[in-house]
């Protein structure tokens, strides 16, 4: 972890249980809930239910609610939303934990979020008993499926059902092991109710998770290293895709020394965190949505050698760019491929494939071409952005440069960016600068992530700022209650243009397809008549907020307001009533190409 995330974390522990005096396991749940505090899980983000009942117990009444802390969400969606958006900053997992059924159907959104945003999560749920003999009449059964963990098997890395308290112990060690090895991902735990309430009728044997938490090494093979290193050398037009990479600053720094030393063009991915200097002068392009624009296809398509560093989808790259280029893939994405979901995407070309962290690439291959003969000194404040010509009326291009201008010089986290942004607008000079998308392209994963993430990034200085649609934020919006309650600071701006906005382009461009009037696009699409009162809502939970605002002037002095709220700890919503309208930032980005959905 980087110094931002370990000086992180500490949600206000505002649920602070008489002392129960207990202080040996004396349920099945207790020897879950010990196992969560020697895996050193800070926090479990949870909507309850009856078949948890007794792990409830045991963190309330064993635990003390401390290490881990739950954290009580209105939805399952927003718990483990919350998770991932943690992991985005810690680069490890928290656990949420979901009632039986239909607590994990509610949260399988979220799951395939995180799944596609390789981001771990331990997801604890629950089912049974499992011996119908023991089953209370109705409420019971409908608690208890055959094959739960089906639900989600598709997109979690693992999952188990285990049958005793020490086989529960062994599957949560497991579970949070798979979860945070690379490539990283959720996992599934059910837990049966009977195992869970039932007596330990002797003491477990203790156990010491640390002999079962061994370090892991995913290092390159150094003689691929070396191949691929004279392969860049002897390059003419080399170009690195620098795709999903930690939080970390060495790796970061290794790729910009790479990059400078080999005279590689660099392209970044909005789909995922900062990973090279938006503003650096070998990045190329603006970074996309869906595909890298024109500068970075033709970059692409001019290169000899490729350097994809787990690049979401090279193969889709490859092709747009007609690329004939040599790759070398560091990735370790292979491994998890497992053909429910289709989020590996395109099979891509590869010549030569190091099975290894990506990060570790960078460093080795850094290490091995030497440091850059002229380092590039970049000016201190990342590169400023094009005033927007004024208008009477708020485009998302003026919300960006009103946030800029606000946030000023302090160090801000972009949890979250809307449909609608322009990769150009803002260059990231730090991995913590943006954290990336919600991976699976679910809407309402939004206000869970950011305040996932505000929670980690609690203590850093660094201010969380999510910019939500208002399709996102209207899905996702009761996360805001749990921002609220343990007092996590957050800035949560809408860009608020009342629609679906991004298939009203699609409707567009299907009724140009088909000769029919594209002025019907907003039916079934405009959020309108009535209105929806968002301040009312986020305020209702807690948040300071204001009216919606529609004017440049007003959006700049909502935004100084809400940043010193948020910079003295509170939580601030502003609702910017926008124009509808995308950025075009380059071929393929515009919705009517299909830019989600
Ligand atoms: C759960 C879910 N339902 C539907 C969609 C299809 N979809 C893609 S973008 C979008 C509109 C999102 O609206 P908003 O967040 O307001 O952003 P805007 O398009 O207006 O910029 C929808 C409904 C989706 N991606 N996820
Ligand atoms: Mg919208």
């Amino acid at each position: 972890m980087n110094k931002h995330a370990t000086a992180a974390t500490s949600a206000a522990q505002v649920e602070i249980p008489l002392p129960a005096g207990v202080n040996a396991p004396g349920f099945g749940s207790d020897v879950v809930a010990e196992t969560l505090r020697d895996l050193d899980i800070p926090y479990v983000a949870l909507n309850p239910g009856a078949s948890y009942r007794g792990l409830h117990d045991s963190l309330v009444n064993y635990l003390g609610n401390e290490r881990p802390q739950m954290l009580l969400c209105l939805h399952e969606e927003s718990a483990v939303a919350i998770a991932q958006g943690y992991a985005k900053v810690a680069g490890r997992a928290m656990g949420a934990i979901v009632h039986s059924n239909v607590g994990l159907m509610h949260a399988t959104m979220a799951i395939f979020n995180a799944w596609c945003d390789r981001m771990p999560v331990v997801v604890l749920g629950a089912t049974g008993p499992v011996d119908a003999a023991k089953r209370r009449p109705w409420i019971d059964w409908i608690h208890t499926a055959r094959d739960q963990g089906a639900l989600v098997r598709g997109y979690v890395k693992w999952d188990d059902q285990p049958a005793s308290p020490a086989a529960a112990r062994e599957a949560l060690i497991r579970a949070a092991n798979i979860a945070n090895a690379l490539p990283q991902g959720p996992v599934y735990v059910n837990l049966d109710a009977e195992m869970q309430e039932a007596k330990l009728a002797e003491p477990l044997p203790p156990i010491d998770v640390a002999r079962f938490r061994p370090r892991v090494s995913a290092a390159p093979d150094p003689d691929m290293v070396k191949e691929a290193a004279e392969r860049l050398r002897q390059a003419k037009s080399p170009v690195i895709l620098a795709g999903r990479a930690s939080r970390k600053l060495e790796p970061w720094h290794a790729r910009v020394a790479l990059a400078e030393a080999l005279n590689a063009r660099v392209l970044t991915d909005m789909k995922i965190g900062a990973s090279f200097p938006g503003d650096h002068p070998l990045h190329v392009g603006a970074p996309g949505m869906l595909l890298p624009d024109a500068d970075g296809l033709a970059a692409i398509g001019e290169a000899d050698v490729i350097l994809s560093l787990d690049w979401v989808d090279l193969g889709g790259a490859m092709k747009a760019a007609k690329s004939g280029a040599f790759v070398i893939s560091a990735s370790l994405d292979q491994t998890i491929h497992n053909g429910w979901s289709m989020d590996h995407q395109a099979l891509p070309p590869v010549d030569m494939l190091i099975a290894a962290d990506p990060d570790q690439v960078a460093i080795a291959l850094s290490k091995l071409i030497g440091a850059p003969a002229k380092p590039v000194a970049l000016p201190a404040a990342p590169r400023a952005m094009a005033k927007p010509a004024s208008s009477d009326t708020l485009q998302v291009e003026h919300l960006a440069y009103a946030v800029r201008e606000a946030i000023g010089t302090r160090d801000v986290s972009l949890t979250h960016l809307p449909l609608s942004w322009n990769g150009a607008w803002w260059p990231f000079r730090h991995p913590l600068d943006f954290l990336g998308s919600d991976g699976g392209g679910g809407i309402g994963g939004g206000p869970g992530i950011s305040v996932g993430a505000a929670l980690a990034l609690k203590g850093s200085g660094r201010l969380p700022v999510a910019i939500c649609g208002d399709g996102d934020y209207l899905m996702g919006v009761t996360a805001l209650w749990t921002a609220a309650h343990y007092r996590i600071p957050l800035l949560m701006v809408i860009a608020n243009n009342r629609s679906f906005f991004n298939d009203e382009l699609h409707q567009e461009r299907v009724a140009q397809m088909r000769g029919r009037p594209a002025q019907n696009r907003w039916i079934g699409q405009r959020i309108d008549d009535p209105r929806v009162d968002l301040v009312a809502m986020a305020r209702a939970q807690g948040f300071d907020s204001e009216e919606p605002v529609s004017t440049v002037e007003a959006l700049a002095k909502a935004l100084r307001r809400g940043a010193e709220v948020v910079a003295k700890g509170g939580r601030y919503f502003i609702d910017s009533v926008v124009t509808p309208g995308y950025a075009d930032s380059g071929p393929d980005q515009r919705a009517g190409d299909g830019k989600k959905g």
